[in-house]
């Protein structure tokens, strides 16, 4: 039994034609997307982030302990801040901790230890994950599947920015504490992605992938 009060779900039966209608227009919403490296510096409407971040925050999370929270970065000094420091550990990947064949991997991506989006975009989502809550008195209350939970939270954070027309990169500059320290943080959060979020630049290009075909990923018995 719940111990939690109760209340009657709000959902609704949506005729076939609709639910054919509206998985297709997710479908060809989704199919656009794409991870974007080159940005305009204009600015974005704040209000539109934050309504998505919002959205993010209604993934469903192990045992209802939502463990995420998001920093939202638009100061110019601290972008570059990140910038410098992402770059320094970026290096050190890039020059001593990748394998080949993770280099090889990467390659036909064209991506480097330089990373001019980071100053260039208007602003910066950083997205932590907390392991346990610290309680008042000092205590630690462990949260559960908190991987898990920040990738689906992280998933819907893309796509209500792709839907609110505002392109992203999920940006991994490995190891991430830096963000922790730069953004001050709480000793129980750790980075979990780094999203530069703008406008692609005019022009913008990105590589020519497919994506695997429906027969390729799904088996039905
Ligand atoms: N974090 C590095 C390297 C990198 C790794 C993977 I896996 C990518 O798909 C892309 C980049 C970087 O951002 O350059």
């Amino acid at each position: 039994m719940s111990e939690h009060p109760t209340i009657p779900l709000a959902f609704e039966r949506l005729d076939e034609a609709q639910m054919q209608a509206n998985a297709d227009a997710f479908f060809a919403s989704m199919a656009r997307r794409r991870s974007v490296r080159e940005f305009s510096p204009d600015p974005i409407p704040l209000e539109v982030v934050r309504r998505c971040i919002h959205a993010a925050g209604q993934a469903p999370s192990g045992a209802h302990k939502q463990p995420w929270s998001f920093v939202l970065v638009r100061d110019p000094a601290l972008k570059h801040e990140i910038r410098e420091a992402a770059e320094a550990e970026e290096r050190e990947t890039y020059e001593h901790r990748m394998s080949e064949e993770w280099r090889a991997a990467l390659a036909p991506i064209g991506t480097d230890a330089d990373k001019p989006f980071l100053d260039i975009c208007p602003a910066l989502i950083v997205m932590f994950r907390c392991d346990y809550e610290l309680l008042p008195g000092g205590e630690r209350r462990k949260n559960y599947y908190v991987q898990e939970s920040c990738g689906i939270a992280l998933g819907m954070l893309i796509a209500a920015l792709h839907q609110a027309g505002i392109a992203t990169l999920t940006h991994t500059p490995s190891p991430m504490l830096f963000l922790a320290k730069l953004l001050e943080r709480p000793a129980n959060e750790r980075p979990f992605i780094l999203l530069p979020i703008g406008y692609p630049a005019p022009g913008c290009r990105v590589p020519d992938f497919e994506r695997k075909p429906l027969a390729e990923i799904l088996t039905e018995r």
